[in-house]
């Protein structure tokens, strides 16, 4: 096979004065950590366009070759939320109730989560993230893929801030194993679950783990 370099002149870029480098990148942070994980929704629909396009921005995300190895279901049908949370609750049962090891469950403890999802039926939207394990041709031939639980993490990330940024709020939930979601959402056996992004606003007077983040020096180190 005979690969053709096509190349174009880097578009949109825009280079700032470093006062507004600088002021741009505390609004960015000033904005972004007021994020915050929430475990209780409001069942208040969000209109489509708005989850449309943070998609179009997680789809952004550099990734392994180009090859974009993810796909993202979006569910918003009461039956099949229903199901989810049904299938999701008997797994997490079993990991609170003797499958996870006591060390895990005390870490946990802070956050104060437990079986019981009931956010998986009342947020108006579950966006579950597939990751592509290799790809398929038109002609069902395998495409290897790389570097895909980068890519697919990468990607996720930038769809939690976009649906940040848009005003919404989420939880990423991880029932494990979650390889029950494949069959409910219509998806081959080489695409693996990554994650539940449940989406949508906030109940009202929500509270939130009295949590903090690491201070730079923790975080950072600068050579
Ligand atoms: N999947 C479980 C447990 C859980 C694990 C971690 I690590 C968290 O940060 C939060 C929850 C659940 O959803 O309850």
């Amino acid at each position: 096979m005979t690969t053709t370099n096509d190349f174009i002149p880097l578009p949109h870029y825009q280079e700032y004065p470093i006062a507004e480098m600088q002021q741009r990148a505390a609004e960015f942070y000033a904005h972004i950590r007021h994020r915050r994980t929430v475990r209780d929704f409001s069942p208040r629909p969000v209109p489509r366009d708005i989850i449309e396009n943070c998609l179009l921005a997680a789809g952004t995300a550099p990734n392994g070759a180009n090859l974009q190895p993810w796909h993202f279901v979006v569910i918003s049908d009461p039956a099949i939320k229903k199901e989810i949370r049904e299938k999701a609750e008997k797994e997490e049962q079993a990991f609170y109730s003797g499958k996870a090891p006591e060390e895990w469950l005390e870490a946990l403890a802070p956050l104060g989560t437990d079986a019981h999802k009931p956010f998986l039926e009342i947020a108006p939207y579950l966006i579950v993230v597939f990751a592509q394990s290799y790809g398929k041709t038109a002609e069902n031939q395998k495409i290897k893929h790389y570097y895909v639980q980068e890519s697919v993490g990468i990607a996720t990330g930038f769809l939690i801030a976009a649906l940040h940024h848009a005003g919404l709020v989420t939880l990423t939930h991880t029932p494990s194993p979650m390889g029950f979601l494949n069959e409910i959402c219509g998806r081959p056996a080489w695409e693996r679950p990554f994650l539940i992004l449940v989406t949508g606003y906030p109940a009202e007077n929500v509270q939130v783990p009295n949590i903090s983040k690491k201070p730079l020096a923790e975080i950072a180190t600068f050579l």
